[in-house]
Order: structure tokens, then C-alpha cells, then sequence
């Protein structure tokens, strides 16, 4: 801005940007904020900013003494204290292939993690000219400021990405078994039809990487053995169902499709001769919505809400939301309940609508509350909870 001439003027002017500043942050923080209070069917909700200063953070997962471990895109690790304390980057991650939508994805504890400090992490891994998933096991220092016998246990094998749809969700299952969600890296989508690679599948495979004897395809000499379940998009959410014991995934379709899965052993989930959606340029992408031979999601978007994250919830911060399927929403900007019935999704509930931000991952926090990670470069930890009555 150029200084009027007039000192009376300028005052006036600088004051006037000075109010519009105030009232701008006071409204953002009416909306966005602290302790901002959002409707929904278990009454009124407090959503608190947990953490703030972190650049596109991706996975969150608590350790056994409340600190949270959060991902950063750009391949930071970082551990967060109970006041929102960012930690120093932890050394030892892995090397990144950080762009588009590669990175520092994914992390998940192990199960025996208060005995091993054992953790997986997912990521995009430099490859040619391009990048491929990759996940690494390793153990977290005492101190949590390292990581450490970092090994890589898995790396996708197949046509490159050059920067989208790596997938990378990890689940563990109650054996111990890691299912890792892929992505068909957007310009091979046939391959995900292709048992001789990687993409487009979830696989699975032991804490060290070896093969599971009871995988679907071992033995087979046209299919890889890592692989559990095929035709998958781009897998951005994966959690065990606690009732069933059953993998569930969250896949993003084109425009519109988005779907949830219960990815069960050595079944196709259709991509992409199968769906609900259609090309960005609005050509048609499938044969039909349903064939023999092909799964059915249990639940499907049209039009896209670019679900994120996922998690299956158990708390008392929630008595009535007990066993529902929590999901972020990227461009739906919002969090989304699904109420389940058993294998169905019986009702769909969208929540903090009005918070207007891209949610990249959602978990259940120690304390029953929601904890929620937003997506952009000045990235927060969200906490929701129940507001006192
Ligand atoms: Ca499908």
C-alpha cells in the first residue's frame, strides 16, 4: 500500500486495515477455532485446536502414553506432547518422494508396540523417474527422537507413479499380518485388474515382510503372493472392524465413486471395469455398476467427498456413536459417521460441515474424543468432543 499523502487520511486508512484484520481473525476464529461448538445427532460438539504448525500432515497414531506420532508430507515425523508441542523432526524416516501426492504418508504402531517399540510407516519411495509405496518397519528410540533397525519390508512392484495415487494406508491385523492399501497410480488403472503387480491392490504381508502361507495367491505363478484383495482404486483408509475382526478400506473413485469396502481375501473390487463414477473429462470409465465375480462396496459417494482417514469408534466420550465408521472428507471438507449394522451402512451423518477444512485423517483418541488432522501447509490436530451440557 502507497501512503496518502495526508497524515489524517493515512491514520484513518491504517486503522480502518487494522479493524478489518481484528474482525477477520475474530470471525475465523468463530468458525475454525477454539472451542468453536458444531451440532450433531449426540448433541453439541467442541472442536479444540490439539496442535498447531504442521505442514500437510498425513497419519496420526497415539503412543501408549498419550503423545501423538504425526507424519508430515514432506517426510518430517513429528512427535506431538499433550500441550500441542511439535518435537524436532524424528531422525532415521526413510527418504521421500515428496510431490504431487507422494510423501511421508501413513504410520501405524505395532500391536506389541509397549513391549517392542516397533512401527510401520508408509511412503513414496524415489523409483527411475518416478516413485512406487514402500513401507518400512522400524523401532522408535526410548527417547522417541529416532528411529531405529530401520528395514524396509515392502516396496510396490510395477509401472512407476509420477506423483499420484500411491494408496498407503496400513492396518494390522489381530495376527500380527499388515494390510497395506495401494493405489493404482493413476495412469495404469487396468493393472489394478493385473494379479502380476502391486497396483491397485491391498496386500499382505508379516511384520518382516515375508508372505503369509494363507494369502489368496500363493503358489500362483501369474500373481503376486503380497496380495490380498484387487481392482482398487486408491485406498485412503484401512482399519480393522473390532466387532468382525474384518479389513475395511476406503477408496477414492474418479468423479464420484468413492467407496467403502470390506476387502476380504483374494476378492475384486471391480476397478475400473466396475463403479459408480466417471472420468474428470466426463468420458465413461466402466462397463457397468455391478458384475459377476466383482464386489459391491458397502457404501458408495456420488458425487465425490474424497474420504481420508478412517476409524472405527469405541469410545465413552460418544455412548451413542459407539461402533460407528468415522471418515475425514477432503473435498467434502467435513467428518463424516457412518452407522453400521453389522456388514451395512444403514445411515450417513456429515458433521462440522461449517468447519471448512480438508480432513486428511481421523482416529480415536485415548481419552474417547475424536482427534482429527487438517489438511494444508499450516496444518492442525483437531480434538472433538462432547460439549458440557
Ligand atoms: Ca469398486
Amino acid at each position: 500500500m502507497k501512503a496518502p499523502k495526508s497524515p489524517v487520511l493515512w491514520v484513518t486508512v491504517s486503522l480502518t486495515a487494522a479493524i478489518v484484520l481484528v474482525v477477520s481473525l475474530v470471525i475465523a476464529t468463530g468458525t475454525r477455532g477454539e472451542n468453536a461448538s458444531f451440532a450433531s445427532s449426540a448433541g453439541q460438539l467442541k472442536v479444540q485446536t490439539a496442535a498447531t504448525g504442521l505442514s500437510s500432515p498425513w497419519g496420526l497414531a497415539f503412543l501408549p502414553d498419550g503423545r501423538m506420532l504425526v507424519t508430515e508430507k514432506a517426510g518430517r515425523l513429528r512427535v506431538v506432547a499433550a500441550d500441542g508441542k511439535l518435537s524436532p523432526p524424528v531422525k532415521g524416516v526413510p527418504d521421500v518422494s515428496s510431490g504431487g501426492q507422494g510423501g511421508l504418508l501413513d504410520i501405524a504402531l505395532d500391536n506389541s508396540f509397549a513391549e517392542n517399540r516397533a512401527l510401520y510407516v508408509c511412503y513414496a519411495e524415489r523409483a527411475g523417474n518416478g516413485g512406487r509405496t514402500a513401507v518400512a518397519r522400524a523401532e522408535l528410540s526410548t527417547d522417541s527422537s529416532r528411529l531405529e533397525n530401520v528395514k524396509v519390508i515392502f516396496r510396490q512392484d510395477g509401472p512407476l507413479s509420477y506423483g499420484n495415487h500411491y494408496g498407503c494406508r496400513i492396518a494390522q491385523g489381530a495376527d500380527g499380518n499388515l494390510f497395506v492399501g495401494l493405489g493404482d497410480h493413476f495412469t495404469y488403472r487396468d493393472e489394478a485388474q493385473n494379479l502380476a503387480n502391486h497396483l491397485g491392490k491391498i496386500v499382505r504381508i508379516a511384520p518382516d515382510g515375508s508372505v503369509p502361507k494363507d494369502n489368496p495367491f500363493v503358489g500362483r505363478s501369474d500373481a503376486k503372493p503380497e496380495i490380498w484383495s484387487y481392482g482398487h482404486r486408491n485406498v485412503q483408509a484401512a482399519a480393522i472392524n473390532p466387532a468382525s475382526g474384518d479389513l475395511w478400506a476406503i477408496e477414492h473413485g474418479p468423479r464420484g465413486g468413492d467407496e467403502v469396502n470390506i476387502a476380504s481375501k483374494g476378492k475384486n473390487y471391480g476397478w475400473p471395469v466396475i463403479g459408480y463414477g466417471i472420468d474428470y473429462s466426463g468420458a465413461t470409465i466402466h462397463d457397468a455398476t455391478a458384475k459377476e465375480g466383482m464386489e459391491q462396496p458397502v457404501k458408495y459417494w456420488v458425487p465425490s467427498i474424497a474420504p481420508s482417514g478412517m476409524a472405527f469408534y469405541s469410545g465413552a466420550q460418544f455412548p451413542t456413536w459407539k461402533g460407528s465408521l468415522f471418515t475425514g472428507a477432503l473435498a467434502g471438507k467435513m467428518l463424516v459417521r457412518l452407522t453400521l449394522k453389522g456388514n451395512a451402512v444403514t445411515a450417513e451423518e456429515r458433521l462440522l460441515p461449517n468447519l471448512n477444512e480438508r480432513i486428511r485423517d481421523v482416529r480415536q483418541g485415548p481419552d474417547g474424543a475424536l482427534y482429527l488432522l487438517t489438511d494444508n501447509s499450516a496444518g492442525r490436530i483437531l480434538r472433538v468432543s462432547a460439549a458440557a451440557k
